[in-house]
């Protein structure tokens, strides 16, 4: 398998720790994302929206983090990371598209304004956060509950689900996520910070210094 990425956005920061968890071996093809790399043409005919990562495997070209964590965890038959129980993967499925359709939009506009507008010589717009902290508080609090009986979101050890939420909120400290009021969340995602595959795909390092010394 090759898996096309830059280690520093979210969702290749997703598949890295995924596919480590599953234990899934693969070669890297490295793109830049600040550079445009994944609007060129040799990218874009692997994943025709532009967007990083994607994964081939033989013939087959496939787009969506989730996607590609599924595939890995069934191809390897990882049943600790995605377990085979109908229940269980239903609600591994649940927070696959929950993430994608609403968590990384309610994390992703944190990124945007503390993150990357100071490393592009911008200043956060506190207007646009404002006005988005009301959907980001109701999609945190729907988290929050969820995580109040338990240490991971499913199975009860860290599988793929754990792995797609926690990657919207990677740079929660300097994204400035305003997480104070959700001890369930801040006590999840330490556990998730502890582990070995979510370490080892730290986007820190990646980042240029020059371009990181500009972030609060
Ligand atoms: N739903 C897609 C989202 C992929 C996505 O938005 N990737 C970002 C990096 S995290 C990207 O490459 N965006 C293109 C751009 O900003 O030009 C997935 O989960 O793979």
């Amino acid at each position: 398998m090759k898996l096309y990425i830059d280690p520093i956005t979210v969702n290749c920061r997703k598949v890295v720790a995924g596919l480590d968890l599953i234990g899934a071996d693969y070669e890297e093809e490295r793109l830049s994302y600040f550079g445009g790399d994944h609007k060129q043409a040799a990218y874009t005919a692997i994943n025709p929206n532009a967007e990083l990562p994607a994964l081939v495997d033989g013939d087959m070209k496939l787009w969506e983090s989730n996607a590609i964590l599924v595939y890995a965890a069934e191809k390897m038959q990882n049943g600790e990371a995605y377990p085979p129980d109908p229940k269980v993967r239903a609600d591994i499925t649940r927070w696959l598209l929950w993430e994608s359709s609403k968590w990384f939009e309610a994390c992703y506009v944190y990124l945007v304004e503390n993150v990357v507008k100071p490393m592009l010589d911008n200043t956060p717009d506190k207007a646009i956060l404002d006005a988005h902290a009301p959907m980001f508080h109701a999609r945190a609090a729907v988290l929050e509950a969820s995580l109040v009986d338990r240490q991971w979101l499913s199975a009860g050890h860290p599988t793929i689900a754990d792995i797609a939420i926690a990657s919207p909120m990677h740079l929660h400290g300097v994204q400035k996520l305003p997480l104070v009021d959700y001890p369930n969340i801040l006590g999840w995602i330490a556990r998730v910070e502890a582990l070995p595959c979510w370490q080892k795909s730290d986007p820190v390092p990646h980042i240029p210094p020059e371009l990181l010394a500009k972030v609060g």
